[in-house]
């Protein structure tokens, strides 16, 4: 213990190393998928004022060879788990205009995607046989942490959907804030 809060200490005095990373983690449950997503914000190297934030993607029980697509939807999940509560995709530029001919297109994803919608631009999950862990990594450059930002994830889920686009798992972004 003592030397974990040392260690933090001695990386916090640290002007070169910047460590005061904002983060948020939903964790995902269902009957066999689950999910666990950390967003967290990254200090850019080439400018230390500037922000971008990231995403590290887990999930588990998936079936192989089949796609499995996750998004920020705008709601919470509700007390009694119901991740139909959660309504649609987040979608603060309305590029889903509801008329059925929705597609992201990941080269122009301000001017075609809902931004909740992170498979759409990031691709599907999958994995290719029975007990692997699916992993990603990426930066998300149009969502936000800061809760005074349209594109705010802040008190929204995270759904997962299988291959039938069943919603099998989800959860709510919370939020842990690290400060030196
Ligand atoms: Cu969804």
């Amino acid at each position: 213990m003592f030397k974990t809060l040392a260690l933090l200490a001695l990386a916090c005095s640290s002007t070169v190393m910047s460590t005061q990373y904002s983060r948020a983690i939903a964790r995902t449950g269902g009957d066999q998928v689950s999910g666990e997503f950390i967003f967290y914000n990254k200090r850019v190297a080439s400018d230390s004022n500037a922000l971008q934030l990231q995403l590290d993607v887990t999930i588990k029980g998936m079936v192989p060879n089949s796609n499995y697509y996750y998004h920020v939807h705008v709601l919470p999940v509700p007390a009694n788990g119901s991740c139909t509560a959660t309504l649609g995709h987040f979608d603060p530029t309305g590029n889903n205009k509801m008329d059925g001919k929705y597609k992201c297109d990941p080269k122009n994803i301000t001017g075609t995607c809902e931004y909740g919608d992170l498979t759409g631009y990031e691709g599907a999950a999958t994995v290719a046989k029975a007990g692997d862990v699916y992993t990603a990594s990426y930066g998300l450059q149009y969502l936000s942490l800061d809760s005074e930002s349209a594109n705010s994830i802040i008190g929204r889920s995270v759904v997962i959907h299988n291959s039938m686009d069943v919603r099998i798992s989800c959860g709510n972004i919370i939020t842990v804030t690290r400060k030196c």
